[in-house]
């Protein structure tokens, strides 16, 4: 193996299946990876995570950096070891949550000196040390130090950020140390200008990345602007490149970027929602705080394989979240990583039968029911 590869292994219309095959085994993609911020899932052991289905997970430079230390977590043998995750990892490079987290920053034309959200000691990131981390964490994917432009933005602003991620996005080609099976991510910015867009695209290219990610969307922009810019903006990426849409989304966002050739994603919804009562299911969205539910004996979703659903009652987990048990967002969380990687199975299924649009339609039609 040399670098880290993606290969086709069927398209319908836009959408695209295929396999990436990195360091820590190969990936079915379309993908969807739960967020592990803090080297954990939120309230799940990495046995229930694979468990779902889920074969890759996303890891954060900023917080690690911050806790327990990039330096430490490679002491302690790397990001796999130390979270007992030992399928392939992605990790942000930190530009994002420095600007959505910290404190007090100050960016120059270098990097980022920012302040910690914990303690508010001060601290430094450059495409360079972002990379380093990145390293010392153990990613089988690295993405590169950018800069997600705030939304909105005038198209002078958007552009002057776009390129001090493109200039960033050579300094992290250069300080990545390429081995067999682990890759180097670009990361296309220009907001929602489309000439922008493609000028972002055509210097990543130019510099050659093993994968192309979408940054700067879904950052309030709307999904009907976000799916105009995927429009505008996959077709002048690599074909035989893997394509990830940053930070995204409902399934029904997931859905829509997979028809428009995106490959791979990432997003706090299932968990965050686990921890705040939601169920995203076949019929809509739950919020089990609601007392419709309290003496409900039918299971969160009667399609899903997951022990929430296989184990326990509507009733049960309502319980669970109204006494404030920490079993509620557990059992939630498990169900919703369940819910998107079977969503996930389903879609890439489609692709390779030619059936996308038909199984798109039905599984969006099971959302309108909302029966119970
Ligand atoms: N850049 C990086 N991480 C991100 C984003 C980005 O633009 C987004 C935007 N949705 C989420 N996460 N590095
Ligand atoms: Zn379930």
């Amino acid at each position: 193996m040399s670098a880290l590869r993606w290969t086709a292994a069927g398209t319908d219309g836009g959408a695209r299946a295929g396999v990436l095959r990195t360091a820590h085994g190969t990936v079915p993609t379309p993908v969807f990876m739960p967020v592990g911020t803090a080297g954990t899932v939120k309230a799940m052991t990495a046995d229930s995570v694979r468990a779902t289905g889920a074969r890759m997970i996303l890891g954060n430079t900023y917080h690690l950096m911050l806790r327990p230390g990039a330096e430490r977590v490679a002491r302690l043998g790397g990001l796999h070891r130390m979270a007992d995750w030992h399928g392939p990892i992605l990790t942000d490079s930190g530009g994002f949550q420095v600007m959505s987290l910290s404190g007090l920053r100050k960016m120059d034309a270098d990097g980022v000196t920012f302040r910690s959200h914990i303690d508010g000691s001060a601290h430094r990131l450059t495409p360079e040390r972002s990379i380093e981390i990145q390293h010392l964490l153990g990613a089988d994917v690295t993405m590169c130090f950018d800069e997600c432009t705030p939304f909105p933005a005038t198209e002078a602003q958007t552009a002057t950020s776009m390129r001090l991620s493109m200039a960033w996005a050579a300094r992290c080609r250069a300080a990545f140390v390429p081995r067999d099976g682990y890759g180097l991510f670009g990361i296309v910015q220009g907001g929602v200008f489309n000439a922008l867009r493609a000028e972002s695209v055509a210097a990543l290219t130019e510099i050659g990345f093993e994968g192309y990610a979408i940054g700067g969307l879904a950052v309030g922009e709307g999904q009907a602007e976000m799916y105009r810019v995927l429009e505008a903006t996959v077709p002048l990426l690599p074909a035989d490149r893997p394509r990830y849409l940053m930070g995204v989304g409902t399934p029904d966002d997931l859905i829509g970027a997979v028809a428009r050739g995106i490959d791979m994603f990432d997003c706090v919804l299932p968990t965050r929602s686990g921890r705040t009562a939601r169920a995203y299911t076949s019929r809509g969205v739950l919020n089990m705080r609601n007392a419709r539910h309290a003496e409900d004996l039918s299971p969160l979703d009667p399609d899903c394989p997951c022990p929430a659903c296989q184990k326990h009652s509507r009733a049960y987990i309502h319980h669970l979240i109204r006494a404030d048990e920490i079993l509620g967002p557990m059992l939630l969380t498990w169900h919703n990583i369940q819910y998107y990687q079977t969503l996930m199975g389903r879609l890439r299924a489609a692709i390779l039968d030619g059936r996308f649009t038909e199984e798109a339609a039905a599984i969006r039609a099971g959302w309108q029911e909302r029966a119970i």
